[in-house]
């Protein structure tokens, strides 16, 4: 004589197979769509100062304080043969592979907080000191996703994924908890589009030598305390590149070999 069981879901808006909600998704979404549309702009016509480039990678920054901390917003744009879209913004999700390109963490420094659902993760981060300023974390949620081509896309652009990196707040790791780390707060967006270099190939036939990443990664970062403006600059000069530079090469390297995931 049990009771029915009760369908949890049954006054929810979003009913499986569709994903189920978790606490993060409206500001995920909110985000992920703010951030896509502004990797999108490209450079336009805002007064972005190129700082770097090394062949296909171009590198622009603004130079912008908020009261007194430099959180200069940066756009780079890239151009690799040989792997897609999805492969790019899978290493760069995936924690397991962290460490094998993150060369700003501490030792140990990458936990896995929370598992929100397959494609959003909360991380901590602790990062490497940056003398004579003090150590930095970061807690944020990071989301991977495809996102639907757009008119304004180039028309041999097969498709487009997404990885954003948005500081949050968790009650367990308080900012500035133990007066000695800094808390860091971020958005990053890396939006990746592969393009096919043979049009009359269909895509069951397309080889890595057919395929290239189209990379748009933008960031803000704002160091959250006290960091020397001008070694922050001339740090971020040097870090943005090399990053970018040693993730393509360490992606290539990863899919070498592997079919192609589109
Ligand atoms: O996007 C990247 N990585 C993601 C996964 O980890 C994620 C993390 C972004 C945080 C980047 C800021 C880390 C600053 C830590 C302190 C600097 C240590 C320098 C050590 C040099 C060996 O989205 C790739 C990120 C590439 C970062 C390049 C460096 C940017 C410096 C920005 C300065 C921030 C303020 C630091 C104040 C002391």
């Amino acid at each position: 004589n049990r009771a029915a069981p009760v369908d949890e879901n049954e006054n929810k808006t979003v009913k499986p197979p569709c994903k189920l909600e978790h606490h993060l998704s409206a500001e995920i979404e909110r985000v992920v769509t703010e951030q896509v549309q502004y990797a999108r702009m490209g450079i336009g016509k805002d007064s972005w100062q190129l700082f770097s480039e090394e062949g296909e990678m171009k590198m622009y920054r603004r130079e912008e304080e908020v009261n007194g901390l430099v959180i200069d917003p940066l756009k780079a744009c890239h151009y690799v043969k040989g792997f897609s879209a999805h492969e790019m913004c899978y290493y760069f999700f995936q924690p397991e592979y962290r460490y094998e390109w993150e060369i700003t963490l501490d030792t140990n420094g990458m936990t896995v907080i929370e598992k929100l659902s397959e494609d959003t993760l909360i991380f901590h981060q602790m990062h490497k000191r940056m003398w004579p300023a003090a150590q930095r974390d970061a807690v944020f949620w990071s989301h991977m996703r495809e996102v639907p081509l757009d008119k304004s896309d180039d028309k041999n652009v097969l498709n487009c994924w997404v990885v954003v990196n948005n500081s949050t707040d968790i009650d367990s790791l308080p900012a500035n908890g133990n007066g000695k780390v800094v808390r860091i707060y971020m958005t990053v967006c890396l939006m990746c589009q592969t393009v096919v270099l043979d049009p009359k190939k269909d895509k069951s036939q397309l080889t890595r030598a057919d395929i290239a990443c189209k990379i748009t990664y933008c960031s803000v970062v704002n160091p959250g305390g006290w960091a020397p403006s001008a070694a922050l600059r001339m740090i971020y000069k040097r870090e943005y590149p090399r990053f970018l530079r040693k993730f393509t090469a360490y992606v290539t390297s990863k899919t070498k070999g592997k079919s192609i995931m589109f």
